[in-house]
């Protein structure tokens, strides 16, 4: 506003604000200039790495201007805004989803090939943008897409990590990690040099009196860091799938990089020759945002990672709250404007730093801050795995952020009171429920500080939602009633996940349906239905997987060096390498069929159904019980896929570096993905969603939201096995085993690892170990048989082309519940308390 075109002025201004391009031409046009002017190449030296920069560079313009436009109308109409701190977000590719939201990528498409380039190429170029592990950072960005596609005045919160997580090759069957620079070009990223906030660490606390008799503190001393601004224009919602009134919404996601703060740049040591110091300075600073913690549900309370959370706390809230002052409302109105999504515990530190902007910096009462602050944060809760809880010793944070610590103190103080209060005769609850441990060291509990300083908690599918409030949470039903925990079970975006990823399903869907509405209320697809009984349309929907199967064999003969059958049942299971997560019993699993076809006669084998396993996923680095499940899976295809006895009856395939650009191109071509889990330890799982969405059926436990979408679909659409979660923690107790009390197609299975028929045996002691010697916590060999027995019966509805068909047909339509649209509804209903923005398209003018 201070810097607005005065009046007389802006007519000029106008007549020359880009319009962005309509035909292939035009496209043309501004591809070239960028390639010859911003990339400085020319006819003589554009490579595909330079065709791709022309072309994402001009849709960025085109981007840029919805983006303009939504940040004045948010800022004008000034109404509340939902801020989503999230450590993780990954977004995998902008390219192609930025064509399909402005919607010209057919005049792209004709336009590069005139310049002599194929699009698939030229898209396949781009970097993924992968600043996350798994679930929890794909959430996010299926969210971002939401959010702007219903129009919600919204903005991400996270890191710019300069190594986003690693690339994983495979070397003679082990992982390897590289490290993931993506930095070198990225167009998508627009650098705010000029919004920085300084972040101060360590230091000491100081109280006075001034000369009123008012108390204060503050926080002094230590060094500072600079976070500066990084924007990235964030899903532009799908309007032109939809040709609609109002002008698109484009959201902001703000990415902190962090820099030595001037002031902290010696040019003491500089000018003294201590050139080097001085600059080793600079790059302790650049640490911060240097790279994402490869660990997915796992923390390992290292100060580095400490320092990345409260780094990007302070940054997004001074940020916020700057926004916030603006307006020169009364800070009592703050949690009518604001509302802050914590995903996970990981942003907790923002509930110490609100509290301290308030109490020391802006001089409210604690009560009355304390009511500002608990009334804006919402809590969401991503995982039961204990060794997934945050905690954060208290020296640590003594020693980083000594001021939150007496802050946290506080909060515990006031609240153990308030339990004491309402509990007179629970002696123990206080101790149960204190933020504090009270271990050696002592910890700090961040889910229970998250959950306190929050107004809402809520899981991530329906069975996660229960199990939070009988475990981890359960005294806290008991203190806050049960009204302050809430489901939200998650869902993905299906501009991404059917209309990018499958673009052929889509096109057909679209022309039953009558157009791409169902891409913005996903619910239509159950108009799907009254076709089920449709030849053509079946016989077009058996052709659009069988092509996708096609498209997936020829990227594992490019990869693998193997033949597939595209014809064979493709077994998918794509997700990070957890020992919860159970690839194990999966490829025991394989094992098993392995050796059943060995055992049977020439004759014989002619009746069993072709398969191709597919694996892929990253283990984190120092997780080694995943790092031999990879190693199995990789030994294992070793022998199988060189076996003549096998020929086409069994692959087994790792994928290398599984990623969401990879994701888009196995998700469609699946016919059935495993998501076996332990019952009760997938909090919900997303993946299975995106298989289902694209024709794909799933065998599944009944965890997470698989049980949602067998309710969704129909029991008879999906193939279910195993022990519930309420019998999980009564099996484990019951037993350990020997080897001879395993489930004896297991020790079967086990037997021939231990001959040496896969390698080494000794690979995979630890292994095997932990399920005869330790218990078995996963209980993998009491759902061995059930899963076993599953997969047979797969191997039979497969052969029934048309029940099979039938199946995947119903399982697309019945799949409406699950779009991130419906979930972003139900997170702004019935948390943030928002309503969306439509920037109606009279007021373009
Ligand atoms: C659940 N990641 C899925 C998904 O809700 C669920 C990241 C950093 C540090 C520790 N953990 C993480 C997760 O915890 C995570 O990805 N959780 C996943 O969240 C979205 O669908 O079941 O495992």
């Amino acid at each position: 506003v201070e810097a607005s075109i005065p009046e007389p002025q802006r007519d000029a201004w106008r007549k020359f604000t880009p319009k962005g391009f309509t035909t292939s031409e035009e496209f043309e046009k501004e591809a070239v200039r960028h390639i010859e002017t911003t990339l400085a190449r020319s006819l003589y030296n554009c490579d595909e790495v330079a065709a791709y920069g022309g072309t994402a560079l001009a849709f960025r313009d085109r981007l840029i201007l919805d983006w303009n436009k939504t940040q004045q109308t948010q800022t004008f109409t000034d109404q509340k805004r939902v801020y989503y701190l999230s450590l993780e977000f990954l977004m995998g590719r902008a390219l192609d989803n930025a064509m399909l939201n402005v919607g010209q990528k057919d005049s792209a498409t004709k336009g590069l090939g005139d310049l002599g380039f194929r699009m698939e190429d030229i898209i396949s170029q781009e970097h993924d943008a992968a600043l996350g592990n798994g679930g929890l950072g794909r959430l996010a960005a299926c969210f971002l897409d939401s959010m702007a596609s219903l129009n919600y005045p919204a903005w991400g919160y996270g890191l710019r990590y300069r190594y986003g997580i690693f690339k994983q090759e495979i070397i003679d069957g082990y992982q390897v990690e590289v490290p993931d620079y993506w930095l070198d070009f990225n167009p998508w990223e627009f650098a705010r040099h000029d919004i920085t906030v300084d972040v101060q660490f360590y230091g000491h606390v100081n109280r006075w009196q001034d000369d009123e008799g008012k108390q204060h503190t503050s926080w002094e001393g230590g060094e500072t860091v600079l976070a500066v601004a990084f924007d990235v224009p964030a899903s532009i919602e799908a309007d032109r799938l939809v040709p609609g009134y109002q002008t698109p919404t484009c959201n902001n996601l703000r990415l902190w990089g962090s820099k030595a703060a001037s002031g902290e740049f010696d040019f003491q040591k500089f000018n003294s020759g201590e050139y080097e110091a001085s600059v080793a300075d600079q790059q302790r600073a650049e640490t911060i945002s240097a790279v994402l913690y490869p660990n997915d549900n796992l923390e390992r309370g290292k100060e580095l990672r400490l320092k990345q959370q409260y780094f990007w706390c302070a940054a997004s809230l001074y940020d916020i709250v700057r926004r916030f002052k603006k307006t020169k409302r009364s800070w009592k109105e703050f949690p009518n404007q604001v509302a802050i999504q914590l995903n996970d515990t990981h942003p907790t530190l923002a509930i110490p730093e609100l509290q301290r902007i308030l109490v020391d910096l802006e001089g409210l009462e604690w009560d009355e801050a304390w009511d500002i602050v608990s009334k804006a944060f919402g809590y969401t809760n991503h995982t039961v795995l204990p060794e997934a809880l945050e905690k954060w010793s208290v020296p640590l944070l003594q020693h980083l952020l000594p001021r939150h610590l007496q802050i946290i103190y506080d909060i515990n103080l006031n609240f153990l009171q308030f339990v004491e209060r309402n509990f007179p005769k629970d002696r123990d609850m206080l101790g149960r429920v204190s933020i504090i441990e009270e271990s050696n060291p002592k910890m700090v509990r961040m889910a229970y500080l998250a959950l306190i300083g929050s107004h809402k908690v809520n899981g991530v599918a329906e069975l996660h939602s229960d199990l939070i409030k009988t475990t981890i949470f359960k005294d806290f039903v008991k203190i806050y009633g049960p009204d302050k925990f809430t489901n939200v079970t998650n869902g993905i975006t299906p501009r991404r996940w059917l209309h990018q990823a499958n673009p052929r399903l889509s096109a057909l869907i679209a022309s039953k349906l009558g157009g791409h509405e169902f891409l913005k209320d996903l619910t239509l697809l159950s108009k799907l239905e009254s076709f089920v009984d449709d030849k053509e349309f079946r016989k077009e929907f058996r052709e659009i997987k069988y092509a996708n199967k096609v498209r997936l064999a020829k990227h594992i003969k490019e990869h693998n060096g193997v033949t597939v059958n595209p014809a064979a049942l493709f077994d998918v299971q794509v997700k990070r390498i957890h020992e919860y997560k159970r690839q194990q019993l999966n490829i025991f699993g394989v094992i098993h069929r392995y050796l059943q076809i060995k055992s049977l006669s020439a004759e014989d084998r002619k009746k069993l159904a072709p398969r191709v396993s597919i694996f892929g996923g990253k283990a984190a680095p120092g997780y080694w019980m995943a790092k031999t499940v990879i190693h199995l899976i990789n030994k294992v295809g070793d022998v199988v896929n060189n076996d003549p006895d096998v020929g086409d009856l069994l692959k087994v395939i790792f994928l290398e570096d599984y990623n969401v650009s990879k994701a888009e191109i196995i998700t469609p071509a699946s016919d059935i993905s495993e998501h076996i889990s332990t019952a009760g330890t997938e909090a919900s799982g997303t993946s299975n969603m995106k298989f289902c969405l694209n024709g794909g059926l799933i065998i599944g436990t009944c965890d997470g939201a698989n049980i949602e979408i067998t309710r969704e679909i129909g029991e008879e659409n999906i193939f279910l096995f195993g022990n519930l979660a309420e019998d999980v923690e009564d099996l484990r107790h019951a037993h350990l085993y020997n080897h001879y009390e395993l489930e004896p197609k297991l020790a079967k299975v086990f037997d021939e690892i231990h001959k040496g028929r896969f390698g080494d045996a000794g690979a995979f002691s630890a292994l095997l170990n932990g399920i005869v010697e330790h218990g078995d916590y996963y209980l993998v060999s009491d759902d061995f048989a059930s899963y076993v027995q599953t997969q047979e019966l797969i191997d039979e509805a497969y052969k029934d082309t048309e029940s099979w068909t039938t199946k995947a047909i119903l399982t697309v339509a019945r799949m409406g519940f699950f779009s991130s649209d419906r979930c972003i509804d139900e997170y702004a209903e019935s948390i943030w308390n928002i309503e969306p923005l439509v920037q109606k398209k009279d007021d373009e003018a």
